[in-house]
């Protein structure tokens, strides 16, 4: 297994729509391993692979505190919604930046499993909005795109200050 860099925002790859997973064979094992293992360093609880600058619908997730519970989706479907809630989200992809989101409380989904297995899944509560956010990702969408237009400009500066610190760090180390 290996670690893999994730983009962050505003990385213009990050916008980039995902294509179906044509076949789940082992290169895609391999990838969605690899994200696990990437998603379990950081730590986080979600991964999609456009955070890994591969462009194809599929997602790994684990929202058990043990890491007990690894799940990858393969070309996933959301098939119905209802209702709604609000959660503090926060992406390995926009680190430090945490804000609420409205999303559906509970969903249906369709997806391939790791073996290219059909599966159908009845998610809520974080479950819910760890696979809502983590598709908007195969979409070419981040969450602070939900947030107001000002808001987003101050996570760009924070983000963009936080690298200018974490650049200054290194050099001085070097
Ligand atoms: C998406 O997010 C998510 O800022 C997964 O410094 C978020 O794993 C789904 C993380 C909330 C449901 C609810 C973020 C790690 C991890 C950071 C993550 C950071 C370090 C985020
Ligand atoms: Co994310």
């Amino acid at each position: 297994m290996a670690r893999l860099p994730i983009l962050e925002f505003p990385d213009p790859r990050l916008r980039t729509v995902a294509r179906p997973v044509a076949a789940v064979d082992a290169r895609i094992r391999k990838l969605a391993d690899d994200m696990l293992e990437t998603m379990y360093e950081a730590p986080g609880i979600g991964l999609a692979a456009t955070q890994v600058d591969v462009h194809e619908r599929l997602l790994v997730l684990d929202i058990s505190e043990e890491h007990s519970q690894p799940m990858v989706l393969v070309n996933p479907v959301i098939l119905s919604s209802e209702g709604s809630q609000v959660y503090q989200e926060g992406c390995l992809s926009v680190p430090g930046i945490y804000a609420d989101v409205t999303r559906a409380e509970r969903i249906q989904v369709e997806a391939l499993d790791r073996d290219g297995r059909h599966f159908a899944l009845e998610a809520e509560g974080l479950l819910a909005v760890c696979i809502q956010h983590e598709m908007d990702h195969l979409a070419g969408k981040v969450f602070v795109d939900y947030l107001s237009p000002l808001k987003r400009e101050l996570v760009k500066r924070k983000l963009a200050k936080q690298k200018r610190l974490a650049d200054e760090g290194s050099e001085d180390a070097a």
